[in-house]
């Protein structure tokens, strides 16, 4: 697998998508593939940011996804869109330990509020 194509993804946050795609276009005006949400709480709730890509859907490499620091310390769950149906997640207290779970996560487990990073892809 060649890791080094994968690519940067792009995160937007807003309360409303047609406003977050008004954003984003004026940062990245590739950047158009809905790739994944993340979200504060287990099953979907609480704050949310979305995350898109600029190179099309996720393939087997995919995308790396940042997460800001105060992500790191309270990302709870996943969606994913656009083919990211894997997530492979390193953990912040443990760079060490990496796992892939399946997207969308309603629950990422031993990475709950703390995920140093994700790597969205399609496997
Ligand atoms: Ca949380």
């Amino acid at each position: 697998m060649k890791i080094k194509t994968v690519r940067r993804a792009v995160a937007v946050c807003s309360t409303n998508l047609i406003e977050a795609r008004d954003k984003l276009r004026k940062i990245k005006p590739n950047a158009k593939t809905h790739l994944v949400t993340i979200y504060e709480h287990a099953d979907f709730r609480g704050a949310n940011s979305d995350i898109y890509g600029e190179y099309g859907n996720c393939d087997a490499n995919g995308y790396r996804i940042p997460l800001t620091y105060s992500w790191r310390n309270n990302l709870s769950s996943v969606q994913g869109f656009n083919d990211c149906n894997r997530g492979n997640f390193t953990q912040h207290s443990d760079n060490n330990h990496s796992r892939a779970l399946e997207l969308s996560a309603r629950n990422i487990e031993e990475f709950n509020d703390n995920t140093e990073g994700i790597r969205a892809h399609h496997g």
